[in-house]
């Protein structure tokens, strides 16, 4: 059964990012459980930020899933990316996913590489760019399998990477490093700028889809842009998925709104 979930970031350096909830980590779980949702998908600073027993125990409370945990704050706080020319800040990138990933297997939650895949920057070549891109998945990946989880790896739109934009481009990547523990995620707001017809993708590329993230067209909460979600949610049906259609999507017009508004458009389509 297809799951929900809401993003909630803990990073008080991307406060103006597309997340549901964004400030106390209580409070947002009281209101995701309210609606019921099943899960929540988490930005933190780091992989220690947040204690474990308390967020268990808050998971226990709520009885929420833990969806996903993200990795970006380690582009944004600390300027790191897995295709850094200088193979110290590559390391260094390793090491804080490795973290992320031992966080969020304690909680049986995949992490997910989106920003931090980084750019091909103008003193390196895209040859290069896309060899320690793979250097550093392959490690990510098996310390996943190690964990007993997989890796979540993130096609993003043009305007936030150069490397790899469309869910084909990133099938190709996976077949061409044998990474066999890497799944991709469908963000709708990303393939709604890159892809030709979403629902079509997802049909094609249903193997490959790991986790979900829902934002309308101007990644408003799904329902408040343009994309018509009645065919990519039949294609999302179609292909058997099972994991999490996680809103990642500005809180507007307020958080409160966005998460309600999310969990109509999920009912409606997944219930
Ligand atoms: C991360 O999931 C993502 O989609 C990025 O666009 C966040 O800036
Ligand atoms: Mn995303």
């Amino acid at each position: 059964m297809i799951k929900s979930a809401v993003t909630i970031a803990l990073v008080a350096q991307i406060k103006s990012g597309p997340w549901i909830f964004w400030e106390d980590l209580e409070q947002s779980m009281e209101k995701a459980a309210a609606l019921d949702f099943d899960g929540i998908e988490l930005f933190t600073s780091s992989a220690d930020s947040i204690d474990f027993g308390q967020l268990k125990e808050l998971l226990q409370k709520y009885k929420l899933q833990l969806a996903a945990v993200g990795t970006g704050a380690g582009k944004v706080i600390q300027g790191l990316t897995l295709t850094d020319p200088d193979p110290e800040i590559r390391k260094k990138a390793v090491s804080f996913i490795s973290e992320m990933i031992s966080f969020g297997a304690k909680f049986g939650a995949p992490a997910i590489v989106g920003s931090m895949q980084g750019n091909v920057l103008l003193n390196a070549n895209r040859e290069d760019t896309l060899t320690w891109l793979a250097q550093g998945l392959e490690i990510l990946e098996q310390k996943a399998k190690i964990e007993g989880t997989f890796l979540i790896y993130e096609p993003l739109n043009r305007y936030e990477t150069n490397l790899i934009n469309t869910l084909g481009m990133g099938r190709d990547f996976i077949e061409k490093y044998a990474l066999k523990n890497v799944k991709l995620l469908a963000d709708l707001f990303h393939m709604n700028i890159e892809e030709g017809s979403i629902d079509q993708v997802i049909r094609e590329h249903g193997k490959y889809i790991g986790h979900v993230h829902l934002a309308d067209s101007n990644r408003r909460p799904m329902g408040l842009g343009h994309t018509d979600m009645q065919p990519i949610a039949k294609a999302i049906l179609e292909i058997g998925y099972s994991g999490f259609v996680s809103a990642e999507a500005f809180p507007s017009p307020n958080s409160e709104a966005a998460a309600e508004q999310t969990m109509q458009t999920f009912q409606k389509y997944f219930r």
